[in-house]
């Protein structure tokens, strides 16, 4: 367990206090405590029948054995009908989706669920009139704006899979996706907003483009206004694509598909270079997404969500567009960031609609105790019932300041654990009737197993200490496999522990049973909530011609949880300054994008390697976190150890 988290290990490890759920929330709860005795398949059985609509039943729950399972085999079912339609087919047309606030003052909408099928029958037909049908590959790379859902719904409608990049990536990442799903289409905007500026979508795109052969087709919604380049006969405007499109429901039914199709690709870093294309099917995504949004935040006909992730990752593909939707749930959707215009805005926000419940990540609660509570002070957030965490894990203090400054006091916060494979929240507090502890993620949620194991893999009982946390039944929004790599997705999730799923995370059950998530134990780094790959980093460091070599580790940082700490070797024996170090910052933001920037960069001549010439990365991280070096009698050269933590001291 060397690459754990150890300062919030120790954190968690003295953390006692408890706090039971609220009796009125505990009284009208979704989920009581005989949830946890019901039998997962009968569970999940239940689930599917109830919450979902089908247009041919299932015939069978669930086949195959580890690692391929099949879900709901032989239903017939489509997102966009459960998300949209049937709820306008049931009288809740006139019931609001989304409120969504725009970045610039006064751009608002209010999005009712027939408002939200007539746009998005419209987009359906207009990806028609441009080539898009069942089966096709479309890659979106879009902000926060309606358009997103819309077009994400509207794919599905058709039966079209689609792969949402997040729209702070490069031009790089954005090719790299588009390539390895071979997208015929890409929908995107001609810019986003971001803190009063504009972020260049388009021009993004057309970079990307140009090593796309695939695509013949870019859809471009207008949302900035600036200027851009137009490639007459590919490039198409929304606007012009959507322009005299039926909105009537009838004139593009919903497709039937099967419950195993796909519905979308997510990338996520792996521990080698190339991103994993997280494949996830139809009917079991819906009803994992569906039934834990169900239960965690416990929604109500009257409840007003907001979930403030970006769609970009796997949390907005779950918890603001299929999950919430399936549910007939209010949102709330918005465009930019918590201090634009000014601190408050989360606040203001919350206020003006009402919100119920809140989702985000640690990192943001950690950025605003960092502003101090007088921002959230501004405002009436009495509306406030449940409070989510999600992404790393989180610090009792943040805990305790989001319970005590956001939820009043008397807010449950749930901390809910998960990834871009599993589709849905798998380990978590349900909020009328967990005793919470700060910093757990407490139990996995009805239907789910898990366990944490030693390196043998034996199962490491309640309060007998840490392990690989593993999850050892299937569960029906798992990840099916990884795009074009079937055996990727075998060696990387099932081969350490046959049947068991490796979640790549540590963690420990103590003595009442509660799980506690102790952070990564492979190469993958949590910066800010987002999955960075040590080795991505280094390969876009690499790819700088004047890098001879780079390692890339992380250290603890108060607010983004870990912090990226690249040692560098230049070629030709030059040593680095200030200025080469900013280049090579925005060498990586080029290649991976701003959120990949190393926060601290050491030039070294050398970098600590083994006689087989592996670099020791171990030994790196040690001297990132100030730490007695471990075992160095590996290394072929033990004194460029000494002159990196020389070096280190001057940097950090
Ligand atoms: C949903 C999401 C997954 C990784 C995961 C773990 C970390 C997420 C957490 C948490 C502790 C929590 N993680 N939630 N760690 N407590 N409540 O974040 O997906 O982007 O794939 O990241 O995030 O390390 O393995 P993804």
């Amino acid at each position: 367990m060397a690459d754990t988290e150890d300062t919030n290990i120790a954190n968690l490890l003295h953390e006692a206090r408890t706090f039971a759920p609220p009796a009125d929330l505990a009284a009208n709860a979704n989920a009581k405590a005989d949830i946890y005795d019901r039998d997962p398949d009968e569970f999940w059985a239940t689930e599917a029948n109830s919450r979902l609509s089908w247009f041919t039943p299932y015939t069978t729950l669930r086949e195959g054995e580890a690692p391929h399972w099949k879900w709901f085999t032989g239903g017939k079912i489509n997102a966009c009908y459960n998300c949209v339609d049937r709820h306008v087919e049931n009288g809740l047309g006139d019931k609001v989706a989304y409120f969504w606030e725009g970045e610039p003052a006064d751009d608002k909408r209010r999005i009712t669920y027939a408002d939200l099928q007539r746009e998005v029958v419209r987009a359906a037909n207009g990806f028609k009139s441009v080539g898009i049908e069942r089966g096709s590959h479309v890659a979106v790379y879009m902000g926060m704006i309606p358009e997103l859902p819309v077009t994400m719904l509207a794919l599905a409608r058709i039966g079209a899979a689609f792969t949402v990049v997040f729209g702070g990536f490069s031009p790089d990442s954005l090719a790299g996706r588009i390539n390895d799903m071979q997208c015929t289409h890409v929908v995107t905007q001609d810019g986003s907003w971001r803190r009063g500026k504009v972020f260049d979508l388009k021009g993004n795109t057309d970079t990307a483009i140009e090593s796309c052969p695939s695509v013949v087709t870019n859809i471009v919604v207008k949302r900035t206004g600036n200027d851009v380049v137009w490639h007459d006969g590919r490039d198409i405007w929304w606007h012009d694509m959507v322009d005299g499109k039926s909105e009537d429901a009838a004139s593009c039914p919903c497709a039937p598909m099967d419950s195993e199709d796909l519905l979308f690709v997510m990338y996520s870093s792996g521990t080698t270079g190339k991103p994993k294309g997280v494949m996830h099917t139809t009917a079991g995504y819906l009803l994992g997404t569906s039934t834990t949004h169900y239960y965690v935040f416990d929604i109500k006909p009257e409840t007003v969500y907001w979930c403030a992730a970006d769609i970009g990752w796997i949390t907005g593909h779950s918890y603001i567009v299929f999950g919430p939707l399936v549910n007939a749930t209010t949102s709330i959707m918005y465009e930019g960031t918590p201090d634009f215009p000014d601190k408050d805005r989360w606040w203001d926000i919350i206020e003006r609609y009402q919100a119920t419940v809140l989702y985000t990540a640690p990192t943001t609660v950690r950025t605003h105790m960092k502003w101090g509570p007088e921002y959230a002070q501004r405002h009436d957030l009495s509306s406030l019932k449940i409070l989510g965490s999600v992404g790393e894990p989180i610090n009792p203090e943040a805990w305790i300041w989001y319970r005590d400054n956001i939820g009043g006091g008397k807010t449950p916060v749930v901390d809910t654990w998960w990834q871009t494979e599993n589709g849905m929240i798998l380990i978590t507090p349900l909020p009328g009737v967990s005793e919470l502890k700060p910093g757990a993620a407490l139990r996995p949620f009805p239907g789910i197993v898990a366990e944490v194991v030693d390196e043998q893999g034996q199962v490491i009982p309640p309060g007998a200490g840490a392990g690989y946390l593993t999850i050892t039944s299937p569960w029906p929004s798992m990840l099916r496999s990884l795009y074009g790599d079937d055996q990727r997705y075998q060696d990387v999730y099932w081969s350490k522990f046959p049947g068991r799923y490796l979640s790549g995370d540590g963690a420990r059950v103590d003595a009442d049973g509660d799980f506690w998530l102790m952070g990564r134990i492979d190469d993958v780094m949590n910066v800010s909530g987002h999955r960075l790959s040590t080795i991505e980093i280094e390969s876009a460091l690499v790819d700088h011609q004047e890098v001879a070599e780079a390692a890339v580790t992380s250290k603890p940082d108060p607010i983004t949880g870990r912090a990226v700490v690249a040692y560098v070797t230049l070629k030709g024996g030059v040593d680095g300054d200030a200025a080469k170090a900013k280049e090579l910052r925005d060498h990586v933001a080029k290649v991976i994008g701003p959120i990949a920037k190393p926060a601290h960069i050491v030039f070294t001549p050398e970098l600590p390697k083994t006689r087989s010439g592996k670099i020791m990365r171990r030994l790196l991280k040690d001297v990132a976190e100030n730490k007695t070096l471990g075992d160095t009698t590996t290394l072929a050269d033990p004194t460029v150890v000494e002159e990196i933590q020389r070096r280190a001291a001057l940097v950090v």
